[in-house]
């Protein structure tokens, strides 16, 4: 699963992408070039990953990691761009739109609301062109097999979604509908998350120019919203853990405003964790919510999953509140469960297989 992120130039974009992924990227000077997307794994914390490894004192923690792609930013309407931002954008299964909340180093002010109506009004129409050629080609008349025509009322709904200013993911697209539209790629059904970029100022006032209406926005496209302060914990970030926490307290918050970005983008893409825990390394397996216990087997090995017997669960709150399994056990808060079990966040499994 990769998450792109997307937005105007000098939003923030490889900012919060070196946050999330721990890496250098060079941030651009404003008005810099046009750099490559950049690729990096960014870590999903959990704090039950720390409550298991204070039960279990294992070798190693390893927590779930997605995919995230700094998608190179451009100005509307810029000449070179278009195309190939769009191409970018389709490669991922998410997006990320960081939107510039802070004013940038000529003193243009911040307008994220201005940016979010662009964007979305990008995507919907290179989604809007794909289905009116679909449309075009359907009523032609020109060698149309009965099979495609049935598609027709579904490309009529979906013109008339985008029409209205939705997104395709408020469609109510059906399984069975969405298997035939698997090659379009559509990216307004990609999970969206707004991301607003602010000033430490403005994320400690908990107010920004624009906050009600671009609320009023997300909630009506259905997409989520965070606010975080990309600058300020890119200078947090050299600081120990200690002072890093002291300084958030300091803006009023508890967690790093990219743990709960990360966190946020795992949630948006569906994303749910089982976790496994043992004296070598307790870990977060990140899996699709309604995933089965054999196929979530094989995401650990695909032996597990060939010779899959049972799943013995325990939740992670049962383990916590009891300490072991075996006292979990005696509660009776130890489950066996067979192959089509659907799997739950924070499930703590034990996978009985054969070899
Ligand atoms: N004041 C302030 N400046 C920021 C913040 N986030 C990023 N910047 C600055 O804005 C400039 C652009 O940041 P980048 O992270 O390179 O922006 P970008 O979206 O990757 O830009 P492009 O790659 O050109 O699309 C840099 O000088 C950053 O230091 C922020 O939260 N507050
Ligand atoms: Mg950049």
């Amino acid at each position: 699963m990769d998450v792109g992120l997307v937005g105007l130039p000098g939003s923030g974009k490889t900012t919060v992408f070196n946050l999330l992924t721990g890496q250098a990227a060079a941030v651009a000077e404003f008005g810099g070039g046009r750099p490559e997307a950049h690729r990096g794994l960014a870590r999903v914390p959990d704090e039950r990953l720390e409550a298991l490894a204070a039960l279990y004192h294992p070798k190693k923690t390893t927590p779930a990691a997605i995919q995230v792609v700094d998608i190179p930013g451009r100005a509307p309407g810029e000449a070179e761009g278009p195309n190939r931002l769009l191409a970018d954008v389709r490669q991922v299964d998410a997006l990320a739109h960081i939107m510039r909340g802070f004013p940038n180093a000529l003193g243009e002010p911040a307008d994220p609301a201005a940016a979010a109506a662009d964007m979305e009004l990008e995507l919907a129409l290179a989604d809007l062109d794909l289905l009116e050629r679909r449309r075009e080609r359907l009523t032609s008349g020109k060698k149309v097999t009965a099979e495609a025509k049935a598609e027709l009322p579904l490309v009529e709904r979906l013109i008339r979604v985008l029409e209205d200013g939705g997104r395709l993911d408020q469609a109510d697209i059906t399984t069975e509908e969405a298997t035939g539209m698997r090659g379009y790629q559509f990216l307004t059904l990609k999970p969206m998350l707004w991301v607003v970029n602010l000033s430490d100022g403005d994320l400690q006032r908990r107010d920004w120019p624009g906050k009600d209406h671009v609320a009023t926005l997300a909630a009506a496209k259905g997409v989520g919203l965070v606010e975080m302060a990309g600058q300020f914990e890119w200078e947090l970030s050299a600081l120990d853990p200690v002072e890093q926490a002291l300084f958030l307290a300091d803006v009023g918050l508890k967690d790093s405003g990219i743990a709960r970005l990360a966190q946020a983008i795992y949630r948006q893409l569906g994303l749910i964790s089982f976790l496994t825990a043992g004296e070598d390394e307790v870990r977060a397996w990140p899996i699709p919510s309604g995933t089965t216990a054999k196929a979530a087997a094989g995401k650990i090995h695909s032996d597990i999953e060939r010779g899959f017997i049972r799943a013995e669960i325990v939740p992670f709150e049962a383990l916590a509140a009891h300490g072991s399994v075996v006292a979990a056990r005696e509660h009776g808060l130890v489950r066996m469960e067979g192959r089509d079990y659907v799997m739950g966040d924070g499930d703590v499994v034990n996978f009985r297989f054969n070899v």
